[in-house]
């Protein structure tokens, strides 16, 4: 285990006494609900007991946790797991947890930290949960790819409005150029999507996990920090990860019809050879947007977001109203029809989410 790899996962004794602390108040706030005979009964661990570490891996029947010195394989402690109600995922990879060891590298979880940050979606079976991703990750890199599966502009911008919610930041990444010459159908769109995205401030990068193209500088851009891949199946994460790392994760040939094999089952947190970390993670089915305001979307839209500015109504949303100003922005080609689409159908899942809550 190298120097890095231990100073990520073992945070300062300060930040460490902190964390403790922190988790001996919920402790004790959970123990004024419950009556004193039953704390005599179950007295709190002392913190001195616990370890530290960062979840790396969630099987169905156990949890991966890696801590300065070793990897633990975990358990929930009951109280945890009753607390999934609201969150289809309590617990999550990257989520920085403390351990109480058991026999022969087992051990238990206890408390979860508080996260920096989280990328999350909305569940696609049941509209009403959260599904959590990541946690404390600095970057979400949504992938996508040519030809197969097909390029699908409008996920990207939902990852944009999803990453400004959870604190991270986003960045684009475009496997498979290879299959540029498959695909000639696609070139225009690619062209169009890198001038416009990177036109707007976000990094975009075009790969070939096969051809090795664009490696170079996905490596700098994942340098020393903690990186999601996230993206539909097939587009390529798993090959890139194991590009990156050396490691050989089972990938798999897209069906017919360029859809992906969702070979990838659940994410795993990998140190990077040069620095850093990164994370692979199940291809999405849907990417629906989890509890936002039409103002988390401006955010994404930094162009409608400037044009709006010179709408006659302060609260205009731009979809029809007179005195837009963003749609004489749109007429006059400043603002591109793929991204006001896309905004106006965001704002559109906006209203069926709140009509789900009503
Ligand atoms: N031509 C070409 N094929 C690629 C490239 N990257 C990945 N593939 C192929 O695409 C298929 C899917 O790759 P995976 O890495 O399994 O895709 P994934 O995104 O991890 O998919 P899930 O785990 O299902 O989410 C495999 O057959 C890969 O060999 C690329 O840059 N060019
Ligand atoms: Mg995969
Ligand atoms: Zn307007």
């Amino acid at each position: 285990m190298n120097e890095d790899f231990e100073s990520f996962f073992a945070p300062s004794r300060r930040e460490q006494r902190r964390e403790r602390k922190a988790a001996s108040k919920a402790d004790r706030s959970k123990y004024k609900l419950t009556n004193m005979r039953k704390r005599e009964e179950e007295p709190t661990p002392s913190h001195e007991k616990f370890v530290q570490g960062r979840v790396i891996l969630i099987r169905s029947q156990d949890i991966e946790v890696a801590t300065s010195s070793e990897t633990m394989v975990c358990t929930l402690r009951g109280t945890l797991k009753q607390e999934r109600h609201h969150h289809k995922n309590l617990i999550i990879v990257g989520d920085l947890v403390l351990v109480e060891p058991a026999f022969q590298g087992n051990g238990v979880i206890h408390h979860v930290l508080p996260r920096t940050s989280v990328l999350s979606r909305q569940d696609h079976l049941h509209q009403i949960k959260k599904q959590l991703v990541a946690a404390n990750v600095d970057q979400v890199l949504i992938t996508m790819s040519i030809g197969e599966p097909h390029l699908r502009p409008s996920i990207i911008d939902r990852y944009l409005v999803a990453a400004e919610k959870g604190n991270l930041h986003p960045a684009i990444v475009i496997n498979k150029i290879d299959l540029l010459d498959k695909y000639p159908e696609e070139k225009d769109l690619l062209t169009e999507l890198s001038t416009l995205y990177s036109k707007l401030g976000f990094t975009i990068l075009c790969v070939s996990a096969t051809s090795g193209e664009g490696i170079k500088q996905l490596e700098a851009l994942l340098k020393d920090k903690v990186s999601v891949f996230s993206g539909q199946s097939g587009t390529g994460k798993t090959l890139l990860v194991n590009l990156l790392t050396g490691l050989s994760l089972q990938t798999q040939p897209v069906r017919s019809g360029g859809k992906g094999a969702h070979t990838t089952t659940s994410a795993r947190l990998i140190p990077l050879p040069f620095g850093g970390w990164c994370i692979d993670t199940p291809g999405i089915r849907s990417f629906g947007i989890w509890d936002f305001q039409a103002e988390d979307l401006l955010v994404a839209f930094p162009e409608i977001a400037e044009a709006g500015t010179k709408c006659f109504f302060k609260d205009c949303l731009h979809k029809g109203e007179s005195g837009c100003h963003v749609a004489k922005a749109l007429e006059e080609g400043a603002i591109s029809p793929l991204r006001y689409n896309s905004y106006l159908s965001l704002l559109a899942s906006l209203h069926e989410t709140k009509k789900w809550y009503d």
